[in-house]
């Protein structure tokens, strides 16, 4: 089979394309990525079933042409990060919209399989002591401009199966962790800030929850929707993982040997999303995924590792996003 990874450099794609290296001999993989500041060529193995071309998903010929060569198209190219799309939302209507139109029309006009990879955060927030968790039924409610492309996008691939049967499927996951993300995200932020001896830095009170799942448990998620996904359906994805942003900076702290106080109180995030969380009991029941880790201090042990072990691969971004955060004020 050859599919085609769309964002395959970036940080939930790299593992993507490792994790099928590892467990889908049959699977050939051309990785579809602009190489923005989050994509990293370092992030992809050097393999005889993996070849990168560099170019924007929303560069239509592009598209159709690469989109007529594969069987499937398993989509995670976006602009991913809420501080970035509150300071200029432009690149994530662009991409994450019209990048997701362009996609849509080549799969429809060459009868191919999509997987459309998209996020928790469509369905808005829960207060911290409301019961629910968001199903495939929770009304849409998107707060940010990255959240709110993201709903877009979902939306247009609903509409695409339904008026012209275009064979796609929708994932919904929450927060991920693990090796290679951004150092710009929360947990790599805080684990390379300690690493430079600076002192990690928490958004307003930090009471937030995000219901935080290992990329590779994400990943094996999508596998099993390509798999046995119903064409039309949405999944949601989580691994019952939530915890307060107070709690995993102090997590962080520790397992790093420092004092669990050691971390500075920023400036909110504008319009942030108070809490997160996920009831995957469709894709549990119907599709039979359970997530493999289930510890979330002994993942975060390893994400630490990496990130002490791979310097190299974060050190160049490392200034530029703190230089970002100054402007910000966070
Ligand atoms: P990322 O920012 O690490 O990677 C995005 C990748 O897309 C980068 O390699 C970038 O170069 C590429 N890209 C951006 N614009 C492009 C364009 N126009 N054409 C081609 N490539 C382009 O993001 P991530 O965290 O790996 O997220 C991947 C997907 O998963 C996104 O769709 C995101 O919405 C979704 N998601 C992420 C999380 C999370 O916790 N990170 C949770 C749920 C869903
Ligand atoms: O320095 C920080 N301090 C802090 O307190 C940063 C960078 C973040 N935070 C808070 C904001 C959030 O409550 O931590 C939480 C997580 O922040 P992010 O890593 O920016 O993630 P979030 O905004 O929750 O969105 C993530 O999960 C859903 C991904 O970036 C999205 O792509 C995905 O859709």
């Amino acid at each position: 089979m050859k599919a085609l990874v769309t964002g395959g450099a970036g940080f939930i794609g790299s593992n993507f394309v490792r994790l099928t290296l590892a467990e889908r001999p049959d699977v050939e993989m051309t990785v579809l990525d602009a190489l923005t500041y989050a994509g990293n060529e370092a992030s992809l193995p050097d393999d005889d079933r993996v070849t990168l071309v560099k170019g924007d998903i929303a560069e239509p010929e592009l598209v159709q042409d690469l989109v007529a060569e594969h069987d499937l198209v398993v989509h995670f190219a976006a602009e991913s990060h809420n501080d970035n799309s509150l300071d200029n939302p432009w690149p994530f209507i662009q991409t994450n919209i019209i990048g997701t139109y362009q996609l849509l029309e080549a799969v429809r006009r060459h009868g191919k399989k999509l997987h459309h990879i998209s996020t928790d955060e469509v369905y808005g927030d829960l207060e911290l002591d409301d019961p629910a968790k968001f199903t495939a039924e929770t009304p849409y409610n998107p707060s940010s401009p990255y959240s709110s492309s993201k709903a877009a996008s979902d939306l247009l691939v609903r509409a695409w199966v339904r008026s012209f049967k275009i064979e796609a499927t929708i994932s919904n996951c929450s927060n991920n962790y693990g090796p290679a993300q951004h150092v710009e995200k929360f947990i790599p932020r805080q684990i390379t800030n300690v690493l430079d001896g600076i002192r990690p830095k928490l958004y307003g009170k930090g009471e937030n929850v995000r219901d935080w799942i290992h990329v590779d448990d994400h990943n094996r998620a999508v596998w099993t929707i390509i798999d046995k996904g119903v064409s039309g359906e949405t999944y949601l994805i989580g691994a019952d993982g939530e915890m307060d942003n107070k709690s995993v900076i102090e997590m962080i702290l520790e397992q790093m040997g420092q004092a669990p106080d050691a971390y500075d109180h920023v400036s909110d995030r504008p319009g942030h999303d108070m809490r997160y969380a996920i009831d995957s009991s469709k894709l549990r029941e119907e599709l039979g995924w359970e997530p493999m880790y289930k510890d979330f201090a002994a993942g975060l042990a390893a994400t630490i590792a990496w990130y002490r072990d791979n310097e190299p691969w974060w050190r160049a971004k490392k200034l530029e996003t703190e230089m970002k955060y100054e402007r910000l004020g966070r």
